[in-house]
């Protein structure tokens, strides 16, 4: 259940910014005039650039989606730019992949910078503090990859385009039971990440509503390199598949490791899998992981052909999962803004929970009230040094 403010404690909450004097414009939703357009739609005209602040891991464990997400997002707000009506202030924050420079980053781009909205941060880990931020602060914010189970309960002002790993394992658990014939599997998870340690209990629960026996299950701690005592274990038990739960850092020498000490079981992993960073690093030992997620490239969504085209042109490499939900997240800001044709806050944050069936390149996505993302899951496979649909 979400917290929603009733009359009451709303006046309370007035008349509190009152007596602590506090000025219009440092009001945690100063409405801003000029913010507050004619029309709606694509009609829509707004004096003033609506801000949007962006946190994501430029730099640091998560790097290898932030990357992705800052090149997603400015594509999308470029194609934007193109359109008339709605001009997009973008600042981009880099939170290094650590919980204060992401608390800080998104500190400033509240208070100093007054954005209308957030999207970001890129890890789960990050984003249990800073959505508790920005819903105390009163700015809509919208995950782009934080997977996690819990993340729109933070509170009303939280949304996600991000599938939860909820959806995307139960996706791809059934997928690759159906596949390989699976009865049993061991499981590996890092237990010091938030996204991590909630995929491994989402993992629980769909292993045992699938039938599936875990034969063995080994916990590490993000930073750790050296998997080889769980690994001993996990081959003893001789599993007829690995479930992984790990960020990129210990995933490579963690599947590196696994296939030198003889475990040849196919690896089914969590949602940092959807990158080509893993393929690109771990080569050979990537082929036949199975992932759930949010987007294919061979998804035949509206403008997916478009945007590989266009995000391939202008990078020089082929976009990814993150890439494509940051380009989504422009979209539904755009949506979000131009219906009310008000860039305020409250107006984002009320017409972001209202997305939907709108069609995007991760296919028809809707938004409820509660914040959650709405989308069809895709079960992919690494074939050849590629992903591809697992049919
Ligand atoms: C989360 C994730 C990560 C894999 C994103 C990069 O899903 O932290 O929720």
């Amino acid at each position: 259940m979400r917290f929603k403010m009733g009359t009451a404690a709303a006046a309370a909450a007035v008349l509190l910014l009152a007596s602590a004097c506090v000025s219009e414009s440092d009001a945690p939703d100063a409405a801003d005039d000029k913010l507050v357009g004619k029309g709606t739609g694509d009609e829509c005209v707004i004096d003033s650039p609506v801000k949007v602040g962006l946190v994501l891991s430029l730099t640091g464990g998560a790097a290898f989606a932030g990357e992705y997400q800052q090149q997603g997002l400015e594509l999308g707000f470029e194609e934007l730019a193109a359109k008339e009506g709605v001009k997009y202030e973008v600042i981009t924050e880099d939170d290094e992949t650590t919980l204060d420079v992401s608390i800080a980053a998104t500190e400033k781009l509240i208070n100093r910078d007054k954005v209308s909205v957030l999207v970001g941060p890129t890890l789960s880990n990050q984003a249990f503090s800073t959505f508790e931020d920005a819903q105390e602060a009163g700015v809509p914010a919208l995950g782009i990859s934080t997977t996690a189970e819990g993340i729109t309960e933070i509170g009303d002002y939280i949304f996600r385009d991000s599938l939860p790993e909820t959806e995307a394992l139960a996706a791809s658990i059934p997928a690759a039971k159906d596949a390989l014939g699976l009865k049993s599997v061991a499981i590996l998870s890092d237990s010091a990440d938030e996204f991590t340690a909630s995929a491994y209990t989402t993992m629980i629960e769909v292993l045992k509503s699938e039938g599936i026996e875990v034969v063995a299950d080994e916990k590490f701690e993000t930073g750790d390199e050296d998997f080889r005592s769980q690994l001993t274990k996990v081959k003893e038990a001789n599993p007829d598949a690995v479930v992984l739960s790990a960020l990129p850092g210990a995933t490579i020498p963690l599947v590196k490791q696994a296939r030198e000490s003889g475990i040849t079981a196919p690896m089914i992993g969590g949602n940092a899998f959807n990158s080509p960073v893993m393929i690109k690093n771990l080569g050979d030992a990537a082929e036949g992981l199975i992932v759930g997620g949010a987007w294919s490239d061979a998804l035949e969504s509206q403008g997916n052909a478009e945007f590989i085209a266009a995000y391939t042109e202008k990078y020089d490499r082929a976009p990814d999962q993150f890439a494509a939900q940051a380009y989504v997240a422009a979209q539904l800001i755009d949506q979000a803004v131009r219906a009310d044709c008000d860039g305020n806050r409250e107006a984002i944050k009320d017409n972001l929970g209202q997305i939907m069936e709108l069609e995007t390149i991760l296919g028809p996505l809707s938004i409820d009230e509660e914040g959650e993302v709405h989308q069809e899951p895709v079960v992919q496979i690494i074939k050849d040094g590629k992903f591809e649909i697992l049919k």
